[in-house]
């Protein structure tokens, strides 16, 4: 396949402005029927219309009712003479829905049928010009046997719906909306709704309809509140309402992502849209808030506005992750709950976009080529995205901000556009603000890969009572990009004194000071900012809230963090101390193989964490959770993945053994009693609990007592909730407990009619703690399980995404057995499904950083993928990037 370049892009030559589908469906063979109304695009030089088709059997082509000659050109079909003036295009074609394993297009999926156009499905369902920037208006109308299907939804407004003879029946949509093809969407099955009626603030009614098969309705009603609630969010937050009278949302449970915006019929996996007490943890009641509220707020940015061309994704998806992590923010209410959210998406980017923006697959979040546009839904593109737009918000405040958006849909509204756009819009709504004076260097973030590093050194002149902050930056070279230029950063900023008290900031010129905290805003490779009126050096708090995607030198010493874990007002540099503290003891000894033997400053700094009464159960349970195994991979320049889990596990080991009462208290103090609810304090409770008896059990195994395993084991079969449920058992997998067995087989049986349930089953012991390599043999062992598929994404997901990408230590073996087991589910799930396949094969992104055997062994695993003769453009792409 070829690259494809962003500066190539050229307008189309012809518009398609109306398309009447008509569907008769069948899961062998389904019939499609599409008329097109078509216009030349009058703004460029004349040339023949070429569809996108893949996969279709063509049946026939008119133009104005008439035959007409056309060819096709590989997975074109070409035109050469159309009509110069406006004219009607009719095509029919078949496909074949229950062959469509790779779910992009029209597929089927528990007895029912289900389409996934974005990016490029619909060309997989007729001939078309299937690019963002042709935007159409849809009628639908669907056929089928009523028996099986009587349920049939399409974007818009349901116009009609009646018998048809043979049992079949028929229902008419019209959508007035036009809209790109990425966001059309059928959906045919025997399917139940949770419904609800609403009234906005506008005074408007709507209609909500959550759909699901029969059995899990009473899954549905977190999905129904956060729809709700994401409705009124954005009519108060930005004032964009529901335009919609009908609001549809539909479960499917093979699924390549996790949710998709089709205009008014959303399609989610089931894993980001079903959830019960029982079933789900307190981590899948915030993600599905998360997502139904993503794929909601995509309404406007994204439907209303949206992309002219793939290369602009992060337009949309960077704005809708920034506006659902607004969202959870304010959902969570309370400041520290607001500090958890940030803290944990933090803990994401860092843990998947970072090491991105360091491997063979870097991209500029407006990437300039690619070959496979799927390849490119990526942490870069929507998380790293959303950081783009968060740092707008900093730099022109929050009103400027919203000021920006709505100027975005005056201009745009109906448009598919450019990221270069959406900067205009946001800097033309403020004048005079810090983003006007630099915008050509803001912009540097959508063009430049790659985490830039930020050095913070301070010096201290007692006698002119003068502290200045030296700040460098630089931005390391990513494929194709050697050389970068400076990138605008804000540095959200305060001082504290030893003692722990926030400093008025006062910068040299000032009159007076501004409060204890300001955004320093860094533009050039080295800047200095000079702070008067100090009595002594300060501790510098840098980078609060993480206000760039950077990663930040601050050389601060162990005292000075401790100083910051104690004392900072921000919560998210209390945090971020805690971390730094934990990898100032683990990355020596990862360099060096040496014994690791924790400090009583670090123990008794912990402990203060664990005692506090001032802080939250959940952010104790983050500062006291150590950073992740591929967090630490991130920090060196050689990887040895067995020596990164040895230290953690012995630091895990100490940390429970040395703060064991401080432990048992914090589990005893953490119950929550009563009815379940996802609410952040209940959670963040459930939290502690849980890690604090992951620790005890820790302890316990080690030092052969039975006691904390044994209440782990009656708190897993007591368990009022998954939370509580899957925290035990994981305690008891983790701590290789005796009971771990015992439990693991209760789970399955407990669960076996819960997919999701089971997936949950299947991860556990794809990312248990390995030793001796039996976890990498249970999962080899699982593979055989009646269960598994590899056919359904979340389940090949649960287990060999989980091994591969979330388990290190057991993946990365001496004897190069998990990079044979990688490389054989690659080219086995690439057959089945290109997007998943290409998926699994970025865990190898960053094979050159391994330390011998393990990289040696990595390159002959990818050789042997790269050379199968017909892979994917998704695997293709991937590979080759990795080896190149
Ligand atoms: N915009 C949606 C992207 C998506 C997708 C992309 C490629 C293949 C399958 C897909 N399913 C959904 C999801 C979102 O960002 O909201
Ligand atoms: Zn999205």
């Amino acid at each position: 396949a070829p690259l494809i370049h962003r500066e190539d892009y050229c307008a189309p030559v012809y518009w398609i402005r109306t398309v009447d589908l008509c569907f008769d469906l069948e899961p062998a063979k389904t019939l499609v029927t599409s008329k097109m109304q078509i216009e030349r695009n009058s703004a460029v030089a004349h040339g023949p219309l070429r569809l996108h088709g893949e996969e279709l059997t063509l049946l026939r082509v008119l133009i104005n009712g008439e035959s007409v000659s056309f060819r096709q050109e590989g997975d074109e079909l070409v035109i050469d003479n159309a009509p110069d003036a406006d004219f009607a295009l009719e095509i029919r074609n078949t496909c074949a829905p229950e062959k469509n394993t790779a779910l992009s297009g029209l597929y089927t999926s528990g007895g029912g049928f289900f389409t996934q156009c974005e990016a490029e499905g619909f060309r997989r369902i007729t001939y078309f010009l299937d690019r963002p920037d042709v935007m159409a208006v849809y009628s639908v109308l669907l056929r089928a046997d009523k028996a099986r299907y009587p349920v049939l939804l399409s974007n818009g407004n349901l116009l009609e719906q009646g018998a048809l003879d043979n049992g079949r029946h028929f229902a008419k949509w019209h959508d007035p909306f036009p809209k790109p093809s990425y966001l059309f969407a059928l959906v045919a099955g025997d399917l139940v709704a949770r419904e609800q009626r609403i009234t906005t603030r506008s005074g408007k009614d709507h209609l909500l309809q959550v759909y699901v098969r029969r059995g899990d309705l009473e899954k549905t009603e977190h999905a129904m509140n956060s729809l709700i609630a994401s409705i009124a969010w954005d009519e108060a937050r930005f004032k964009l309402p529901l335009d919609l009278e009908r609001f549809m949302i539909v479960g499917v449970s093979d699924f390549n992502m996790g949710a998709m915006e089709n205009k008014g019929l959303n399609i989610f996996n089931t894993s980001a849209l079903l959830v019960s007490p029982a079933t789900a943890t307190d981590a899948d009641f915030n993600r599905i808030e998360a997502i139904v509220a993503h794929e909601y707020f995509h309404n406007w940015t994204g439907n209303r506005v949206t992309c002219r061309d793939w290369f602009q994704l992060s337009l949309k998806e960077g704005l809708t992750v920034f506006r659902d992590q607004e969202f959870s923010m304010d959902m969570a209410a309370a400041p520290s709950a607001r500090a958890v959210k940030r803290i944990e998406d933090v803990r994401n980017l860092r843990a998947m976009q970072f090491p991105e923006d360091s491997g063979a697959m870097a991209h500029a979040v407006r990437p300039d080529s690619y070959v496979e546009i799927n390849n490119f839904y990526t942490p870069t593109i929507y998380e790293k995205g959303a950081e783009v737009v968060r740092m707008y918000q900093t730099l022109v405040g929050r009103e400027g901000f919203e000021k920006g958006m709505t100027l975005y849909f005056e201009r745009h509204d109906g448009q598919a556009v450019t990221c270069d756009d959406f900067a205009a819009a946001i800097n033309d709504a403020n004048p005079g603000s810090e983003l006007s004076t630099r915008l050509d260097a803001f912009k540097r973030w959508y063009s430049q890969a790659g985490t830039p590093r930020v050095q913070a050194r301070g010096r201290f002149d007692a006698s002119a009572r003068t502290w200045t902050l030296d700040l460098a930056q630089a931005n390391p070279p990513t494929p194709g990009q050697d050389d970068k230029l400076s990138q605008v950063i804000p540095v959200r900023m305060g001082l504290l004194s030893h003692a722990g008290a926030a400093l008025p900031l006062q910068l040299q010129g000032e009159d007076a000071a501004a409060g204890t905290e300001r955004v320093l805003v860094l533009d050039k490779a080295e800047q200095s900012f000079t702070f008067v009126g100090l009595d002594e050096a300060p501790v510098a708090s840098l980078l609060r809230q993480f206000s760039a995607p950077v990663v930040l030198d601050d050389g601060l010493t162990d005292a000075e963090l401790l100083v910051l874990l104690k004392f900072d007002t921000d919560a998210f540099n209390r945090w971020e101390a805690s971390q730094r503290l934990a990898l100032n003891r683990l990355l020596p000894v990862v360099r060096s193989g040496e014994e690791l033997t924790l400090d009583t400053a670090y123990i008794d700094g912990m402990r203060a964490v664990l005692r506090s009464d001032q802080l939250d159960s959940a952010f104790k349970a983050l500062a006291l959770t150590l950073p992740s195994e591929g967090y630490i991979a991130e920090q060196l320049d050689v990887i040895d993945p067995q020596r990164i889990h040895a230290a953690v596990g012995t630091m895990q080991l100490q940390l429970a053994r040395a703060l064991r009462d401080d432990w048992q208290a914090a589990f005893e103090a953490n119950q929550v009693a009563g009815g379940y609810s996802a609410d952040p304090v209940s959670s963040g409770k459930r939290a502690l609990a849980n890690l604090a008896l992951q620790m005890l059990v820790l302890d316990a195994v080690q030092t052969g007592n039975d006691i904390w395993p044994g209440r782990a084991y009656q708190r897993f079969k007591d368990a009022g909730n998954m939370t509580e449920r899957m925290g035990a058992l994981t305690a008891l997998v983790f701590a290789r407990a005796g009971l771990a067995q015992p439990a693991l087989e209760r789970f399955h049986a407990l669960f076996k009619h819960e997919p999701l349930v089971i997936d949950k089953w299947f991860a556990l012991q794809g990312r248990a703690p390995e030793l001796d390599g039996q976890v990498f043999a249970r999962v080899k062992q699982l593979m055989q399980h009646p269960d598994f598929s590899l056919k359904n994404p979340n389940r090949a997901r649960s287990l060999i995404f989980s091994l591969c990408l979330f388990n290190p230590a057991a993946f990365h073996r001496t004897d190069a057995a998990g990079y044979v087991f990688w490389a054989d589910r690659v080219l086995e799930l690439d057959a089945i499904n290109p997007q998943v396949a290409g998926r699994l094969a970025r865990v190898m992104d960053r094979w050159t950083k391994l330390a011998e055997p393990y990289r040696s062994a990595a390159h002959e695993a990818l050789a042997r993928v790269a050379a199968k003769p017909d892979l994917s453009s998704d695997v293709r792409e991937v590979i080759d990037r990795a080896l190149n």
